[in-house]
Parts: C-alpha cells; structure tokens; sequence
C-alpha cells in the first residue's frame, strides 16, 4: 500500500506540498480541483498543472478526492444523460493524465455531516463529534450556518456554498428518492462510466456515508457491509470500487471493519484509516489515530488491508486540532502526521511478523 496525505491545493489547504514531503514515509498525495462544482467538465490543462506542482515538489498524484456527482444523477432527474456525459468528459481527463484512483459519494444534499466541528477534550485537543440527538434540534435549512461557524473560515469538502445556498429545493428534489431509488440511480451513472473506466483503468471508489446511518430522513446506500456487496454485485467490474474509510463506516459500531475489508478483497481501491470513539447510540468523537484513542483496533484493521494485498493509497484521515494549528476543521498537518506515522508502523510490524 501507498501512504499518502490529502492535500486541497494551494489555494485551499494551511498545509504546503514541502511539508507533506517532509512527512516520513509518504510520497504521494491525493487531491482535485477542489473549486469545480458538481457537474463541470475538467480541462485538461487545470489538472495538468496541479499534476505538475505535485510532482516538482517530488511527490506523485496518487488518486482524486473527489470528482463530486452532480444532484440530477443522484435524484434521477431526466437531464442526467447530459450530466453523466460531463462526468465522463472529466473521467476522460483524470485517464490521459495516467491518474487511476477516483473517489466519489452518493450522499444525498450533504456529505459528511457533524455537530460539532471542534469539541474541546480534556487534553486541550479539539476534535470533530457527532450527536444524534444535537442534530435532530438542528433546523435542516440551517446545519449550513451550524457547520460553518467553526469551520475556521475554510470551504468545507462536499459543503459547497453554491449548493447549499438552494437547500430547501435540494431536500425537495429528493423527497420521492427512496434507498432502492437512489441505488436504482447509482446503479444507473457507474454502468454508464464503465466503460470509459474500463478503458482508462480508472478505479472508481465509492465513499461510505458518514455517519453510516441515515440523516434528516435522507436515504443512504453505503453504509453497511450488505450495501457494499449489494453494490458491488449489481456492477459487477473490477473499477466498480470502495473507498474504505474506517471512520465512516466504524460510526457504526455493529460495522466489523476487519470483515468488511475481508468480504470486499478486490474492490478497495483507496483506503482512509482513522479511529472514532463510540460515546453511546448515536454518538461518536473522532479520535486520534492509535488504538488506545478510540475504539477501532487499528491493529487488526492494518493486518486484514495487508492481508487482503491492497495495494492501493492509503491516508490518515481527520486529525484533532493539536499544537496550536490553525485549518481546516480535520485537516490539519501535525495530528495527521502522526496519524500515518503510527499506520507506517503498524504495516512495519505486520509486515516484518509475517516473515
Ligand atoms: C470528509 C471526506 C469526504 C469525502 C467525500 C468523498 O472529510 O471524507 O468529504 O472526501 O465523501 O466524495
């Protein structure tokens, strides 16, 4: 596997390409053009240039997060031909460029959501938290302002202000999409891709909703083990793949990840480790990265990825606020460089007691 860290591009992230460099251990990033919207068409020469940056900082450009599907794909709405025919376009662009990893969501109007973006713990640390019960008091039209007021000022991945400034219309449009509707439609956009994956070995990986449980009455499609199969099954090609976030789906604590990574050898193609500490139904903190933080076992999540031979990225993901950093609320560099420090070591020892 490859250990990479997630970088939103200069004009985006409080973290430089030099420093990532620095991180032991990691040669590559993931990253997008994170100021298109939901159904542009990338130009070649966009991409290409964010390429280049990358790589003269001697780093490669491992996979995007994300290429983000437009809302009349995911409704089913008759003007998603010309959508899907713009994804494409796009899809055309990431392949002549020799990029193999796309990640993408089907999370209807949000994608990951919080109710708190920065939870003091004990240790003068701030972490991103989930509480069941604080979101249902949470005024739908309003979790915009909430998730925004301790964003640090940063756009926030999948949260694009152009989208959610049409809120109300956006839960409207989904109000007839039912799980098996939206499957249906899911279903629908990856056989219509597949082939131009095919071509260009474009490994397409589905993010798990986050939490893995539905919000606001929305549907959701990917955050089970059953969902997973089911999906991979009904598209049943090698480029019809997951990202398997650990987090997301470890939200959940009846998700057994070691057996999901097991149940879905093959098809990970990009893989998020993180830990999460269930604090009752419904509630979780994010945690820092080693086992005793939280309650995954990272151990055994490290060893089923090694021994299922993933060999895809993989990256440490949402970090607490340490040290005094100022970033984007998850992303900033000191929690998850240590983060991929202890995964490098975790690898380190599995590798080396497999011998
Ligand atoms: C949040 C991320 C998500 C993820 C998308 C993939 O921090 O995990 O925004 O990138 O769901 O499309």
């Amino acid at each position: 596997m490859k250990f990479t860290m997630r970088w939103f591009g200069r004009s985006f992230d409080s973290v430089t390409l030099a420093q990532i460099r620095q991180i032991p251990g990691v040669a590559g990033v993931i990253s997008t053009l994170y100021d298109k919207l939901p159904g542009e068409i990338w130009q070649p020469g966009e991409l290409r240039a964010l390429k280049e940056e990358i790589e003269s900082a001697g780093l490669t450009l491992e996979g995007i997060e994300s290429v983000n599907i437009h809302d009349a794909i995911k409704a089913g709405l008759p003007e998603r031909d010309r959508y899907i025919e713009n994804y494409i376009r796009t899809l055309e662009v990431i392949g002549q460029l020799g990029i193999h990893v796309v990640c993408y969501n089907f999370m209807p109007v949000f994608d990951w959501t919080r109710s708190d973006l920065a939870k003091a713990l004990p240790d003068g640390s701030t972490v991103m938290s989930y509480d069941q019960a604080l979101i249902d008091r949470i005024d739908r039209n309003e979790l915009m302002n909430h998730m925004g007021e301790k964003s640090n000022g940063y756009l926030l991945a999948g949260w694009e202000p152009e989208r959610m400034a049409h809120i109300s219309e956006l839960f409207r449009l989904y109000s007839s999409v039912d799980e098996d509707a939206l499957f249906e439609n899911l279903c629908y956009f990856l056989k219509a891709i597949m082939p131009t994956c095919d071509r260009y070995d474009i490994r397409m990986a589905i993010h798990p909703d986050d939490p893995a449980w539905p919000v606001f009455g929305l549907p959701r499609l990917a955050g089970t083990k059953a969902q997973l199969l089911r999906l991979m099954a009904a598209v049943d090609d090698v480029h019809n793949g997951v990202t398997l976030c650990t987090g997301s789906l470890g939200s959940n604590p009846d998700n057994d990840i070691p057996d999901i990574i097991r149940s879905l050898a093959g098809r990970i193609h990009f893989a998020h480790v993180r830990n999460v500490h269930h604090l009752g139904p419904g509630r979780f903190d994010e945690a820092a990265h080693p086992s005793s933080e939280g309650s995954l076992d990272m151990y055994a999540i490290m060893h089923a990825l090694y021994r299922t031979g993933f060999d895809g990225p993989v990256r440490p993901d949402h970090g607490r606020a340490i040290w005094g950093e100022v970033s984007m609320p998850g992303y900033g560099l000191y929690d998850r460089a240590l983060g991929i420090c202890y995964l490098n070591g975790l690898l380190e020892a599995i590798e080396k007691g497999d011998r």
